[in-house]
C-alpha cells in the first residue's frame, strides 16, 4: 500500500490531474526538500546541441498530413523556443527506464516537435479548429525538455499520510475556505441547488487544488501538453490533452493568458485537465465563456458537475473516524470488502468519539491510512466520488477532512503514530527484498509500495502474529531485518 498519494500516477488519466494539481500544492514542496531525483550537476552535454536540429526542422516543410488530407495546408509553428527552458532540462536519461525517456530519444523528439506539432493539424481540423486558430495558437509552441524530468521523477522519500494531512489542511486555508464560502454563499447555495453537491466538499477541492485560485501553476497547458504530446512516453494521452487544449482556445472560453498550469497541463482553480475541462466545464454565470480559471460561479459549479457525474450522493457525508478494536483482523481492511455500518459495528468498530453512526445500513470499506497504531476510517460511498477527482486515499481523507472543517467539524480524535516515518525508496526495496527472500513477494523488487506488496506484507504479518495491517513501517522492516 502506498500511504501517499501516488505522485507518479500512471494508470489513469484522471491520475495525471490531480498528481499535477498536488505537483504544485505539495508535492513540488516535498520534492525539492527531499532534493531532485535527478542529480543538480549539469550533465556534460551541452543543452544547445539540439537546437540546430530543431530550426532545420522547422524550416522543412511540414508533413504532409497522413491519409485524411484537410482541406488546407498543415500549418507549422513559426518559431521555436529559445535556449531558456531548454537550458532547465537535466540532458540525462528518466529514472522511468522507459526507451521514448533516454536522453537521446527525448532529443530526437525535440528535434521532430514543429513536425509533430504540424501533424496534429488534421485531427483539430477535424474537431472544428480554424486553420487560423491552428497558425495563431501553435506559432510560439517549443519542446520545454525540463518537463521530461518531472515526469520522470522519483523522490526518495513521500510523504506520511499525517504530514500530508498536516500540509494540506491547515488553518490558514480553514479561514480562507471559510471566507470564501461566506462571500460566496449565494452562488454556494444556486450550485447545490442545480447538482445536490455539498458545498464545502466543492470549497475543499478548490482549496486544495489551487488554494482559492492563488496556486495553480505558470506552465503554458498548450505548450506543455504539445511538448508531452510529442515527446516522452504517454504521447497518445497527451495528444488527445493537446487537442483539447486547442478546441477550448480555438472557441474562446479561456485565453492562452488564462489557461496556464501545471508540466502536465491541469490548470486553474479545480485544476481540471483540458479534457475535464470539455466534459465537466459550465457557464454558470451564461456570460458566454466557461472559465474555471477567474470565473467563481464558472469554478464552483464545474466542480459540482464534476461530483454529481461522479456519483455524489446529496445530504450524505464521506466517512466516519473509527475506533479499531485491539486484535481486530485487519484482512478486513481493503477497499474491496464493502460491508454495512452494521456488519462493521459487529465486527467491533465504533465511531471514534463515541457518537453513534447515523444510519448503520450504508455501505463503507474500513480504511487504516497508518495501520493498526492509527486511526480507522470507515468509507461511504462519497469517498469514492472524491477518488474519482483523484485516486489516492490521502488525498481524499484530506479532501473529505478539509470539507468537515470548514463545516466546523473538529480536528480526529485518535493520534496519528507520529514516532513512525515513512521508507525511503532504498527501504522499501529492501523490504520487498525481504518479503521475496520470505517466499511472501513474488513480484520484481521496485521500490514501490504497490496493492502486490502490501499482500505481501500482510500474509508476513499474519505469519508473524503481527496485526496484518500492511502498513510499511519502519518497524516491520527492522522485524525483517532481524530474523
Ligand atoms: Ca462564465
Amino acid at each position: 500500500m502506498r500511504k501517499m498519494a501516488r505522485f507518479e500516477r500512471e494508470e489513469s488519466p484522471w491520475l495525471m490531474v490531480a498528481g499535477a494539481a498536488l505537483t504544485l500544492s505539495v508535492v513540488t514542496a516535498v520534492s525539492i526538500m527531499a532534493g531532485p531525483a535527478h542529480g543538480q550537476t549539469a550533465s556534460g552535454r551541452g543543452p544547445l546541441s539540439w537546437i540546430g536540429d530543431i530550426t532545420g526542422a522547422i524550416n522543412q516543410p511540414a508533413a504532409t498530413p497522413p491519409r485524411q488530407a484537410a482541406p488546407s495546408p498543415a500549418p507549422a509553428p513559426r518559431r521555436m523556443a529559445q535556449a531558456g527552458s531548454a537550458k532547465e532540462w537535466s540532458g540525462e536519461d528518466g529514472a522511468s527506464g522507459h526507451p521514448l525517456m533516454t536522453a537521446d530519444a527525448i532529443r530526437n523528439s525535440a528535434a521532430n516537435f514543429g513536425r509533430c506539432v504540424a501533424g496534429f493539424w488534421p485531427e483539430a481540423h477535424r474537431r472544428g479548429v480554424s486553420e487560423a486558430s491552428f497558425r495563431r495558437f501553435t506559432a510560439d509552441l517549443y519542446p520545454d525538455l525540463r518537463i521530461m524530468d518531472l515526469m520522470d521523477s522519483q523522490p526518495e522519500f513521500t510523504k506520511s499520510v499525517w504530514d500530508y494531512l498536516d500540509i494540506l489542511v491547515t488553518d490558514a486555508r480553514i479561514a480562507r475556505g471559510r471566507e470564501v464560502l461566506a462571500k460566496n454563499a449565494a452562488t454556494f447555495a444556486a450550485v447545490e441547488k442545480a447538482y445536490g453537491v455539498d458545498r464545502y466538499i466543492i470549497a475543499a477541492i478548490w482549496g486544495i487544488e489551487s488554494n482559492y485560485g492563488t496556486q495553480g501553476g505558470d506552465r503554458s497547458v498548450l505548450n506543455s501538453t504539445a511538448t508531452l504530446a510529442c515527446i516522452g512516453r504517454r504521447q497518445g494521452y497527451f495528444k488527445d490533452e493537446f487537442l483539447a487544449a486547442l478546441e477550448i482556445l480555438h472557441h474562446g472560453d479561456l485565453t492562452p493568458q488564462q489557461m496556464r498550469g501545471s508540466w502536465a497541463g491541469a490548470f486553474g482553480a479545480t485544476q481540471f485537465m483540458p479534457t475535464a475541462f470539455k466534459k465537466f466545464a459550465v457557464d454558470f454565470d451564461r456570460d458566454g465563456k466557461r472559465n474555471t480559471v477567474d470565473d467563481v460561479p464558472d469554478i464552483i459549479a464545474s466542480t459540482a458537475a464534476k461530483f454529481k457525474k461522479d456519483g455524489w450522493s446529496q445530504g450524505q457525508t464521506w466517512g466516519y473516524e473509527v475506533e479499531v478494536p485491539r486484535g481486530f483482523n485487519y484482512l478486513h481492511a481493503d477497499r474491496t470488502k464493502n460491508y454495512t455500518i452494521g456488519q462493521w459495528e459487529q465486527l467491533g468498530v465504533r465511531r471514534a468519539g463515541g457518537k453513534p453512526f447515523p444510519r448503520t445500513g450504508d455501505k463503507a470499506f474500513l480504511l487504516a491510512p497508518a495501520g493498526a497504531d492509527g486511526p480507522g476510517f470507515l468509507m461511504l460511498g462519497n469517498f469514492r466520488s472524491i477518488m474519482r477527482y483523484n485516486p489516492s486515499e490521502a488525498y481524499a481523507l484530506a479532501i473529505g477532512h478539509f470539507a468537515d472543517r470548514l463545516r466546523g467539524g473538529q480536528p480526529f480524535v485518535q493520534e496519528w503514530p507520529r514516532q513512525e516515518r515513512v521508507l525511503s525508496r532504498d527501504e522499501r526495496f529492501e523490504l520487498q527484498q525481504l518479503l521475496a527472500r520470505r517466499g511472501f513477494y513474488r513480484g520484481e523488487p521496485d521500490g514501490t509500495l504497490g496493492s502486490e506488496t502490501k499482500k505481501a506484507l500482510r500474509s508476513y504479518q499474519a505469519a508473524a502474529g503481527l496485526p496484518a495491517d500492511g502498513f510499511a513501517s519502519s518497524g516491520v522492516l527492522a522485524r525483517l531485518r532481524g530474523r
